[in-house]
Formats: structure tokens, C-alpha cells, sequence
């Protein structure tokens, strides 16, 4: 009853915006950030209940990532740290659509029933806030605080500005037992890169590793955050570009991880003085990582490293070190076998993917979307996932950090300092260095920047891995774009009829043509993706495909 009308009370202070439908897509509600305060308190509410009826910790992140400024967004970070389980969706979804609020507090009271959740004064859920950089993120945040507080027993830590994949490793961490501080974070991160760099294999590598990299921060929160934790690393020199500092320009304006895979050009304050040098740009919360390097004295012209290069740099690395560990074990004397799988989406170059191949490792694809990478790749003892834009992780199983541990203490008392010990330590750091919750460039740069010091590579080796097939995105805007239904991880189209047929015809025409179609989840358009032998082709693909979208 108290419950009730401390809810009813606060919700008629937070009105939805008449006539605006949000849904909970592949990263939370997003929208226009002045239509976003009723959905931003009702989802501190959600993020509420989940935090009382696990018993654990939750988050809540406002961001809007990649897109404009003038947009923001909000998403929930369950116990685990990755993201809300996708059961508690279609509830999200009608709670932040709800009418007024006398609907939403009869929503909350039948779910609270349905779900057996108790509320009380004594019982406690605590909820951290995270917000990037947008001016909106303000206002909302203050929102979220009053949905939490609206909600008998729960109380909200305000964490601050801090990148999307510190707040999933803050809640990750504090629900393990963990120190989850953002010095903690940093700690971890310079500690565990330190730590590769002193188990680089001591013969002379063939190539002078570049030590400086130049890195475009989006004008977003991630540059802010690099620029503190470059200084805690020797060894690495690194320039941040559109940090976010006053004057240096729009976030996500022509810079960002985004665009620079998107348009594959350079972003803006990157120019011919920097060709030979190893550039990397984040998206707008930092939890996208690309590398690039110009190529042309006269143009913005790039050679991409996307996420499917970074996956495969990992994964060579990864599959050396246990080759190592392997050397002189009888796995079955061992009784244990290490899985180690590869999770990409339809997205991924088709190059990267026969690459992986013939490397001997198992590549398994689900739709796009975070939540699916991570949960295909959470099977493996080792998964890594990444999508294409440069988003991805690698998870290390429990089971197999322990037998690593085991292992690592087995080695230091028989064979201490000995290739295998260090391959055991390696991974051990690099279980440490790689973001477990989410994918985050922060800690995706160390471990590329650590590798590359491992290899002795040069940045022309790593792109020479493989050539990208040349390919092309469009963005279609139709009537409704859940008109268009997929299946085989978004493969093919069986709604509507025909569609599918008609695709299939336009990559008929195109030798090693390849082209799908599917309803983004975070903007009101349908993606169109194309990959063929040119760009020409793939252009044209695209546009023919794009014809029978519209
Ligand atoms: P949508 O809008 O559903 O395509 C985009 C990305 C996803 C993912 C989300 C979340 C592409 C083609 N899609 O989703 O991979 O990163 O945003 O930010 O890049
Ligand atoms: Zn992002």
C-alpha cells in the first residue's frame, strides 16, 4: 500500500510523451533525449525490481553510443554484467509504454506478484548509475534516481560519467566480491598489460614495433578516460584525438568507431601526417574498438581494421599459448579438453570468416546483437565473439581459469619461467586484461597493443592477414521495418513473401555475391548488406537489394 502511492506519486511527476512507442531493442530504449525522461524513470524502477528479486546488484547506463548527441538512450545491466535477460524485455517494453500512471503502478503491482518480488524497507537493492558524456545525460540520470527511489528497499549509487563496459564491469565485479572501483578498473588493466609485456618471448623480433598510437576518442567519454589511463602505461605511447575537450568538436560528428567503419574514412583530425602510423578510433561509450591507417597524401582514404581482424589477432594469439600449454600434455592422461570457439554475425566479412576457417577453429554465427554473441560464446572454455562494427570480447569459462590457476602453480614449482608456465601466465593476464562483462575498447586496445608486441608485427602483417571482400551498407526507411521477419541468424527473410526470392535473384548476378537484409534494432530502418568480388558490384548489390526494401 506505502509502496503504491510512493510509486503513483512520483510517476505522475514523469508523464510519457503522448504518442511516442519505445521498444526494447538490441541496447535498450533509445530516442530523442527530450522524449527520453519518463522511460529513463520507469526503467530505474525495472532496474529495481531486478536488483530485488536476484538479490544482487544491478546497473543502469544512459548512452546513446554511436548516435548523434542530440539523441540518448538507457539500458539495464543485469548481475552478471552483461545485458537485461531477455525474458524481462516484453515487461520493459510495456512499463515504458504504459499510459499514465495509475497503468504503470497496476503493471508493476501484477509483474511484482507474477515474479515474486517483496518489497520492503529492510530489504535492499542497490542499483549503479552510469552516463557518457551527452548534456542530456544529466537530467536523465536524475530521472533514473527517482524511478530507483520509488521503489521500497532500493537505493541508486551514482557512479558518475564513465564508459558503457566500466559500469558492466563495476556491477561483474561487485556481484563476484570484487573491488569495482573506477581505480580498480584502471588497476586491473594497466597491471594485467604490464603483465604481457613482461612475457614477451625475449628473441629479437624482425620488425622495430612502432610504439605510438594515435586514437580518435569520438569526442566521447572514451577519449576522456584514455587520456587517464595512458598515463599509468610505459611502454606505449598514446595521443588521444578528439578527447571531448571543449572545442574540439561534436561527439560522434564525423569521428568514432562508427563512422570510420561505416564510411571507411578517416575521421576528422587525421590527415597525411599520419600515414604509417597506427590509428585506432572508439565509439561514443567506448565499447567499440577499429584500428586504421591512412592511405592516401591526399584524402581520408583508410585501410579498416575491423572487429573481425581484431577477433582473428586474438584468436592467432590465443590458439598459440595453448598450442604451448598443450606441448607436451596427453590430453587424455589430462582428461581435459579446451573448447574454443569463435561467434561472428551476418555482418562478418565473408574473408574473415574463411580465414578463421582455415585456421582449424570452429566459427558459429547468431543474430546481431550483443546479447547473443555473448551468450553463443559463454559455451566455449574459451569464446570469442566480435561483430564486424567492432564490438566483441572473449570469455574465459570458470572451469578453465581455474585449471589455468592449478596449472599456473603446478608449472611455477617444476618448470618456473619455462614457455609453458608463461603461456599459462599469459592467458591468466589476458583472463584479466579483456573486459568479461562487455566488449570494451578500453581494454580491447591494451590487449591488441600487447599482442602486437608479442607477434613483433608490423600493422602491414596484421592486415595482410586477410582482404576483406569489398562490401557496402544501406539504410532503407520503410513504413514499418517489423514487417520484415528473419531467420538463420538473419540470413534469410521469411516475411514477407517473396522478398527473400527477390534477393536471392539480385546475388545471382554477382559472382561470390552475398547480401542480407534486416530491421535495425536501434533505428527506425531497415539494414541492407552487401559483399562482392568489387566495390562496384557490392554498390550496386546493395542499391538492387535496397529497390526491393522499399
Ligand atoms: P542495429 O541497429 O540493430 O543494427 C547496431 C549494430 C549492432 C549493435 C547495436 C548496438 C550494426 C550493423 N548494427 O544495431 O551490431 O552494435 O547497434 O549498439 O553495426
Ligand atoms: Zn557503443
Amino acid at each position: 500500500q506505502e509502496q503504491q502511492s510512493i510509486l503513483l506519486e512520483s510517476a505522475s511527476r514523469f508523464p510519457p510523451q503522448k504518442g511516442v512507442k519505445l521498444s526494447y531493442g538490441t541496447a535498450g530504449f533509445r530516442a530523442d533525449a527530450s522524449v527520453l525522461s519518463a522511460a529513463v524513470f520507469r526503467v530505474g524502477i525495472l532496474a529495481a525490481l531486478r536488483s530485488l528479486k536476484t538479490q544482487s546488484v544491478t546497473g543502469v547506463m544512459i548512452t546513446a553510443s554511436h548516435n548523434q548527441v542530440s539523441d540518448n538512450g538507457v539500458k539495464i545491466v543485469d548481475p552478471s554484467g552483461g545485458m537485461l535477460t531477455q525474458e524481462w524485455e516484453p515487461f520493459a517494453d510495456a512499463l515504458v509504454n504504459a499510459v499514465d500512471a495509475e497503468e504503470l503502478v497496476r503493471l508493476v503491482i501484477a509483474f511484482q506478484e507474477k515474479e515474486k518480488i517483496a518489497f520492503a524497507r529492510t530489504q535492499s537493492a542497490e542499483i549503479l548509475l552510469g552516463r557518457d558524456t551527452r548534456p542530456s545525460g544529466d537530467f536523465l540520470l536524475e530521472a533514473a534516481k527517482q524511478g530507483i527511489n520509488s521503489i521500497v528497499g532500493a537505493v541508486a549509487s551514482d557512479m558518475g560519467i564513465l564508459t558503457t563496459p566500466q559500469l558492466h564491469w563495476m556491477v561483474q565485479m561487485r556481484n563476484k566480491g570484487k573491488m569495482a572501483s573506477e581505480s580498480d578498473y584502471y588497476e586491473q588493466l594497466s597491471s594485467s598489460f604490464r603483465c604481457l609485456l613482461d612475457l614477451i618471448p625475449k628473441e629479437a623480433t624482425t620488425y622495430k614495433i612502432e610504439k605510438n598510437l594515435v586514437v580518435d576518442g569520438a569526442n566521447g567519454v572514451g577519449g576522456e578516460k584514455l587520456e587517464f589511463l595512458k598515463k599509468s602505461l610505459n611502454d606505449l605511447v598514446i595521443e588521444v584525438r578528439n578527447s571531448g575537450k571543449k572545442d574540439e568538436g561534436i561527439l560522434n560528428d564525423g569521428v568514432g568507431a562508427d563512422f570510420v567503419q561505416k564510411e571507411k574514412v578517416a575521421p576528422r583530425g587525421f590527415g597525411p601526417d599520419d600515414i604509417g602510423t597506427r590509428c585506432a578510433s572508439l565509439d561514443g561509450d567506448a565499447d567499440r574498438l577499429v584500428y586504421f591507417c591512412l592511405k592516401s597524401k591526399n584524402g581520408n582514404e583508410i585501410d579498416l581494421i575491423d572487429g573481425d581482424k581484431i577477433l582473428s589477432l586474438f584468436a592467432l594469439f590465443i590458439k598459440e599459448q595453448l598450442s604451448i600449454l598443450n606441448k607436451e600434455e596427453n590430453e587424455e592422461k589430462n582428461g581435459y579438453h579446451v573448447t574454443l570457439g569463435v561467434v561472428q554475425t551476418a555482418y562478418a566479412n565473408g574473408a574473415s570468416t574463411d580465414y578463421l576457417k582455415k585456421q582449424g577453429l570452429e566459427v558459429v554465427f547468431t543474430p546481431t546483437g550483443v546479447k547473443y554473441l555473448h551468450e553463443k560464446a559463454s559455451h566455449y572454455d574459451i569464446g570469442i565473439y566480435f561483430e564486424a562494427n567492432g564490438h566483441g570480447t572473449i570469455l574465459l569459462s570458470e572451469s578453465f581459469t581455474n585449471l589455468l590457476e592449478v596449472k599456473n602453480n603446478e608449472l611455477a614449482s617444476i618448470a618456473k619461467g619455462s614457455e609453458q608456465h608463461r603461456a599459462a601466465l599469459r592467458l591468466l593476464a589476458l583472463s584479466k586484461l579483456i573486459n568479461q562483462a562487455v566488449g570494451d575498447a578500453l581494454s580491447g586496445l591494451l590487449l591488441v597493443e600487447a599482442i602486437f608486441q608479442h607477434m613483433g608485427w608490423s600493422i602491414q602483417v596484421w592486415m595482410d592477414l586477410y582482404h576483406d571482400l569489398p562490401s557496402k551498407q544501406l539504410k532503407v526507411k520503410v513504413a514499418d521495418r517489423k514487417s520484415i521477419v528473419t531467420a538463420n541468424a538473419e540470413t534469410v527473410v521469411i516475411r514477407p513473401s517473396g522478398l527473400q526470392e527477390a534477393i536471392n535473384s539480385e546475388t545471382a548476378k554477382f559472382p561470390h555475391g552475398r547480401a542480407f537484409v534486416r530491421p535495425s534494432g536501434t533505428e527506425d530502418v531497415v539494414r541492407v548488406y552487401a559483399e562482392a568480388t568489387t566495390q562496384e558490384a557490392a554498390d550496386s548489390l546493395a542499391n538492387s537489394v535496397a529497390q526491393r526494401v522499399a
